[in-house]
Order: structure tokens, then C-alpha cells, then sequence
């Protein structure tokens, strides 16, 4: 019996050929589990996973009376998508999670502050992104939960401090103590496991001197992304931000359906990743639209109101689609 594996098991199976860490490996194992098609064609292949994953829980426990229990963290993606706040010590990335999210991180005016990852839920118009506060990235807290956790992650929201002058350092120091342990930074084409999607937070630019030191910040970096200048203290500039991360590093964009003679819900979008087409779309929403969908009509950005489309047609933000079956 074919074992038609769906494209969700190919990622995962993909994750876990590419891991690095116990954790992901774990983490891959479990996704592959959760995602392969429960069928007879199957149960070999699911066998064979669930006997992996004792194994590795095994190897992870290193004996019963080894000394150092590795500390490991999966946080559940929810919402749009999941992006870690990245960056060196007292940037303000607790700050910013606390100003987005209802969460509440300890925020204090010294350096390693963090410990552990916290996530909350951020909104931006009708959409929930979820960013995840961390340690800051340094040697003195480089743990394999640490890069696990980034590598896992749909995108990065660096955070540095505009308000210190030394910024510059402090960002080169970042980026290749990250690509030290196997995190990339690469917003153009494709991304593997390492590569990570990224914006940066020039954040405090409330702070005197900050505006210079964000110029020198765009000549030095701007090229590897963009930089939104931000203060989680006076609020500007974070709901760019936000709009930017849903956009640009989830590479996402919102639809909305609606019944024939009805009106659309504006408050449900549909969240779906750019480049999606009118039949991508139909098998979001339903897989029975899909197989009998003779057309669409668009209402939205680049076409004319209600125009009729073919499946092949590529979505904007902010469409209204009726599906007619
Ligand atoms: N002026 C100003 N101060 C800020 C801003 N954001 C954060 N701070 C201050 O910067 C200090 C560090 O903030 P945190 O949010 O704890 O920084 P962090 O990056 O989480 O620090 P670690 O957890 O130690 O890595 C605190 O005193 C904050 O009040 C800002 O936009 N403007
Ligand atoms: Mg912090």
C-alpha cells in the first residue's frame, strides 16, 4: 500500500535529516509523528519513528546518575507564526516583549537579565505573531536549547541598542557568535534549516545619539536587512515593526472569504504565505471547494473589483475571494 506521505511529514522528515541537536532531532521526530498519515501503509514507518524517539529520550536521560540533566524547551507555535527576539545583553528584547504581549519578563537595567525563552502573542490589526524573549545571545549563556530553539524558529527579530555606543561591536560580535554555532541570517531566496529570515529592532532610539548610530547601523548591516528604528519605550516605530515581521520575515498575507451575497468577516483572515494561489487557497479553506472549484472572483489590490480569476492567480494582502463551485 502506498504510504502517501503529505508535505508536512516531508518537512519534518527534511528538519530531522538536517539536525543538528538531540533537541531537534527530538523535536523533528515528534513532528513527524504528529504529521505522518495514520494508515496501514504506515504502521511500519510509524513503528520505526516511535522506536527513534525512545531511543533518543534514552540517550537524552544519559544514565540515571549523570550529573548535568540537559534543559530543553519546545515552545508550540501559535498564531502567524513564531519569531525569537535575538540580540546581546540589556538591547531591550524583554522590554519588547513586554511592551507587544500580555506576558511579563523581568525587565532591569543590567546585562543577563533572561534565563529562560517566555512567549507571548503580539497584535498587529487582525493578526497574532508569536515572539519569543531569550537570553541574550552570548557566550556565557550558549546553551544547545538556545540555538535549538532559533533554528526551530520561522523567523528572527534581532534587537540591538541604538542607544549605546557600542552598537557596532556589539551587532558583528552577534552575527558570528551565531553563525558560530550554525544560525545564518539570509532573507533572499531559499531558506535550509540554518538560514533564518531576519529584521532588525534598532531599538532605544529615544536615546541621544541614536539617530547617528542607526545611520551607521543601516551602512553596515542594511544590506543583510532592514532595519526599523523602534523605542519599546515611547512605542514608536513597533507597530512597523510588527507589520514588517507579519510581511517580510513570516512572508505571510491575509484573505478573506466570503459566501456568495454575503458579506466578508474582516475579523477572520485567512493567513496564508505569499504566493498563494486562488486553488492554494480553496484547500485552506475546504478540501471539497478545491475538487469542485470552477472559478473566482477577487476584490482586492492589483485586480479590478470582482474580477474573475483562474486557480493559477496569485493573492494579495487583504483579498476578497468567492469561491464558485
Ligand atoms: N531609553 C530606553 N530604554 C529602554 C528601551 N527599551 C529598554 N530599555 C531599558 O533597557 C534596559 C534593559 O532592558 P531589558 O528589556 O531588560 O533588556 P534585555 O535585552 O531583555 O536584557 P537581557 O535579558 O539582560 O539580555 C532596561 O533598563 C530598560 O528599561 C527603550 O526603547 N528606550
Ligand atoms: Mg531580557
Amino acid at each position: 500500500m502506498p504510504a502517501n506521505l503529505g508535505p508536512l511529514y516531508h518537512v519534518a522528515e527534511e528538519r530531522y535529516r538536517q539536525a543538528i541537536t538531540d533537541e531537534e532531532k527530538m523535536a523533528a521526530l515528534e513532528e513527524m509523528m504528529a504529521t505522518i498519515p495514520k494508515h496501514k501503509g504506515t504502521e511500519k514507518m510509524q513503528a520505526d519513528i516511535k522506536r527513534r524517539i525512545a531511543k533518543l529520550k534514552e540517550s537524552m536521560k544519559g544514565g540515571t546518575k549523570g550529573p548535568r540533566r540537559r534543559e530543553f524547551f519546545r515552545i508550540d507555535k501559535e498564531g502567524a507564526g513564531q519569531v525569537v527576539l535575538v540580540g546581546p545583553p540589556n538591547s531591550g528584547k524583554s522590554s519588547m516583549l513586554k511592551r507587544m504581549t500580555r506576558a511579563v519578563p523581568e525587565v532591569a537595567d543590567y546585562p543577563f537579565t533572561t534565563r529562560m525563552p517566555l512567549p507571548g502573542m503580539a497584535q498587529w490589526e487582525n493578526v497574532q505573531v508569536q515572539l519569543i524573549d531569550m537570553p541574550p545571545i552570548a557566550p556565557e549563556t550558549s546553551q544547545s536549547w538556545v540555538w535549538a530553539l532559533l533554528r526551530m524558529s520561522d523567523g528572527l527579530l534581532v534587537v540591538l541598542d541604538a542607544g549605546d555606543d557600542d552598537v557596532l561591536d556589539q551587532t558583528e560580535n552577534l552575527f558570528s557568535f551565531m553563525e558560530e554555532n550554525n544560525v545564518f541570517i539570509k532573507n533572499d531566496g531559499e531558506q535550509g534549516f540554518k538560514e533564518k529570515k531576519a529584521i532588525c529592532a534598532a531599538n532605544k532610539c529615544d536615546m541621544p545619539g541614536a539617530s547617528e548610530r542607526i545611520e551607521l547601523l543601516k551602512e553596515v548591516i542594511g544590506d543583510k536587512m532592514d532595519i526599523v528604528p523602534c523605542s519599546t519605550a515611547t512605542g514608536e516605530g513597533l507597530s512597523l515593526l510588527l507589520s514588517r515581521v507579519f510581511f517580510e520575515v513570516l512572508g505571510r498575507i491575509r484573505v478573506y472569504t466570503r459566501p456568495p451575497g454575503k458579506k466578508p468577516d474582516f475579523s477572520q483572515p485567512f493567513i496564508l504565505d505569499r504566493g498563494t494561489t486562488v486553488i492554494d487557497a480553496a484547500r485552506e479553506v475546504h478540501k471539497e471547494i478545491a475538487e469542485s472549484l470552477k472559478y473566482a472572483r477577487v476584490w482586492g489590490k492589483g485586480v479590478f473589483e470582482g474580477q474573475m480569476v483562474p486557480r493559477d492567480h496569485v493573492l494579495s494582502d487583504g483579498d476578497v475571494i468567492v469561491f464558485y463551485t
